[in-house]
């Protein structure tokens, strides 16, 4: 963690909080069913946390936008009558992310640790439909300032409280209340996530998992990806090895080794869908290391999208 802290400093500021998801992601919304949802629609819990980080530097007031957060009209995903219910929780303060709970992946024990900050519970609200929900102004030292996530960090829970809906929607952390104006520096990751592909098969989502210096070996898992094409893996010592992948509400895990030139850098998780017909497809992802730690994503990946390098590939492996 501390080569974490060590890489804050001291590369060029150039990320800007972008969307969450980012650009770079490709990945259309983020998504959350309600607390009686099937799992083979393709949320295993019902729940996704995400946190946001502050760089020391911005001192003035940030907010946390959420586009689309009630549950109905295009974006969402209803089965029968809209009766879905959806809280939005920001935290912040003490133990927001330092409580080891809050950086599983189970919505148990004490993962709402810290201070809530806001709260807000959606239905089918035509207001919110296609439309932005402001919490906030929050002062970034309401955070909880821990350096190696980058700054103060806050942290939101979508929880699906009632309803067997799913809710898409998105974030941007915003230096304004009434529009998307991103903080220089700062950054959005989760432990776990949950989010919608493209319908369009030839559309890849993206997701950078940061490999810190003690990462030995990691295993993924994913689930409810339905079978719909292939996860690979791309960074500067991989050129697209191949994760094991789940089909209809299963999880599937593989297990891949770290190469030494792969420490303190990014991968690059690939969603490549077949050409079938699969539509609305919902998959959920995390990793962890060896000694079972969740590995965080981050929307706007840490040193950048990594670049396979052919030279680091080829270099003769040692005997063992
Ligand atoms: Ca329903
Ligand atoms: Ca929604
Ligand atoms: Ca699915």
């Amino acid at each position: 963690m501390k080569i974490l802290f060590f890489l804050f400093l001291l590369l060029p500021v150039i990320t800007l909080s972008q969307p969450t998801p980012t650009v770079e992601e490709n990945i259309p919304y983020l998504v959350t069913f309600g607390k009686d949802g099937d799992t083979n629609w393709g949320d295993d819990d019902f729940c996704q946390i995400f946190f946001f980080s502050i760089p020391r530097s911005h001192t003035a007031p940030i907010y946390i936008r959420v586009f689309d957060p009630d549950i109905y009209g295009e974006n969402d995903e209803l089965k029968g009558n809209a009766d879905t219910k959806t809280s939005f929780s920001v935290y912040g303060g003490k133990g927001c992310i330092s409580d080891k709970e809050a950086r599983t992946i189970h919505p148990s024990g004490n993962y709402k640790s810290g201070n809530l900050l806001s709260t807000k519970t959606f239905d089918a609200n035509p207001a919110y439909d296609n439309n932005w929900y402001t919490f906030g102004p929050f002062n970034p030292t309401e955070g909880e300032l821990m350096p190696e996530y980058g700054g103060y960090i806050f942290k939101i829970i979508a929880e699906g409280v009632a309803g067997n809906d799913g809710n898409l929607y998105r974030y941007f952390l915003s230096t304004k209340a009434n529009q998307n104006n991103p903080i220089e520096g700062a950054n959005s990751f989760t432990f776990e996530y949950s989010f919608r592909l493209d319908n369009d098969y030839k559309s890849i989502s993206h997701i950078y998992p940061y490999i810190d210096d003690k990462v030995i070996s990691l295993k993924q898992s994913n689930f409810d990806w339905d079978n719909d094409g292939v996860i690979r893996i791309i960074s500067v010592a991989k050129n697209g090895e191949e994760c094991g992948i789940s089909g209809d509400n299963n999880w599937v895990t593989s297990e891949h080794i770290i190469d030494k030139e792969e420490k303190n850098t990014s991968y690059d998780i690939q969603f490549i869908k077949n050409n079938s017909l699969q539509k609305n497809n919902n998959v959920v992802l995390y990793i962890t290391n060896q000694y079972g730690e969740f590995l965080p994503f981050f929307t706007s990946p840490i040193g950048g999208i990594p670049k396979y390098k052919y030279s680091i590939s080829v270099k003769p492996k040692k005997s063992k």
